[in-house]
């Protein structure tokens, strides 16, 4: 049996330990301890080595977009439409699609992923209390697949009851009012469950209150999970998909101002995922419902499904790291740094 780190080190994730380790190994022949010493010394070299190719899916512009904002207006409105509707909501029109689609989730490791829009995780639907949501739904795949919100919605809207698959080729319209405010999620839920979520047919559906919260730079962190071997673990874990991504490319933010992150857990396999930041600690707003809370912490564990709107400010500049506090997780990807200006 080849474990998941064997796995993950021929892949080239963690070449930089395993490199140095080969190399220390080879200079060190006789003097197992210095050899021993130096490998524990390179296990700071914690990374990948290579890069991403981000030009179909940038990990950094998805994390502040959504409703298809990183589209050209034109373009945009193929996906997206609003329109004013009486007492001052919005309808919020969509159209998704799902495709079969390999995605590079780390240098050279590709998985053959299930998608919404072509994209893990899928695009990020937003809208306010009391907006018209109204998605039509394409299945362009080749398995039965749906959309299961989560949110207050009629039965027949649920997407997970008998009959409720959306076979290949065919198409739904989902449709519902946007409440409770929250942080909410949206995902396939056709039969093998686990399967369809992990191959990637999951997004993030934030209900924002009226009125809104007060203003902040705002991003979306989807914690996920890729069992590249499909034995039932995952080999690779990031933040929006690309391992280690924000380790090369630092998050950039300004000191004292508010930042606001929308995390959601969409992990499969593990029960648990989590998120620490160092240096700092930050306000939790699980599920985003409340507006207000007396949760304070630096690390926060979300289960399957869980998520939770976290606040904070950066003091000083400089670089702040965060990442999985199941270490391993961190290692296999799901680590990276905040640059505050
Ligand atoms: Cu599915």
């Amino acid at each position: 049996m080849v474990s998941r780190r064997h796995l993950l080190e021929l892949a080239g994730l963690g070449s930089a330990l395993g490199g140095l380790a080969a190399l220390t190994a080879g200079r060190a022949e006789g003097t197992g301890e210095l050899a021993d010493r130096l490998q524990n010394h390179a296990g700071h070299l914690m990374g990948v080595v290579g890069r991403v190719d981000t030009r179909h899916f940038d990990p950094a512009a998805f994390l502040r977009s959504w409703n298809f904002s990183l589209l050209p207006e034109a373009e945009r409105a193929r996906w997206y439409r609003e329109s004013p509707r009486p007492g001052g909501t919005l309808l919020r029109e969509y159209d998704l699609y799902a495709v079969d689609r390999e995605i590079e989730i780390a240098p050279g490791v590709f998985f053959p992923a299930w998608t919404f829009a072509g994209q893990v995780p899928g695009p990020t639907l937003r809208a306010s209390e009391g907006d018209r949501v109204r998605i039509r739904f394409v299945n362009q795949g080749s398995h039965p697949h749906t959309m299961h919100f989560h949110g207050w919605h009629p039965p027949e809207m649920d997407g997970s009851l008998p009959g409720q698959q959306v076979m290949p080729g065919d198409e739904f319209l989902y449709e519902f009012d946007a409440e409770p405010f929250g942080l909410h999620l949206y995902h396939c839920h056709a039969v093998p469950l686990k399967r369809h979520i992990h191959k990637g047919l999951y997004g993030t559906f934030i209900v924002d209150p009226r009125p809104a919260r007060p203003p902040a730079d705002e991003m979306v962190m989807v914690m996920n999970g890729f069992d590249t071997n499909f034995d039932g673990d995952n080999e690779v874990y990031a933040v929006n998909s690309v391992a280690h991504h924000h380790m090369h490319e630092p998050i950039r933010v300004r000191v004292g101002e508010l930042v606001r992150i929308y995390l959601v857990n969409l992990t499969e396999f593990d029960p648990l995922n989590s998120f620490h930041l160092h240096g700092m600690f930050f306000e939790v707003y699980r599920t985003g419902t409340r507006l207000t809370t007396e949760e304070v912490t630096d690390t926060i564990m979300l289960c399957q499904g869980e998520r939770a709107i976290l606040e904070t400010r950066f003091r000083y500049p400089g670089r702040y790291m965060f990442h999985a506090h199941q270490s391993e997780f961190a290692e296999l990807g799901w680590m990276g740094l905040f640059e505050a200006v």
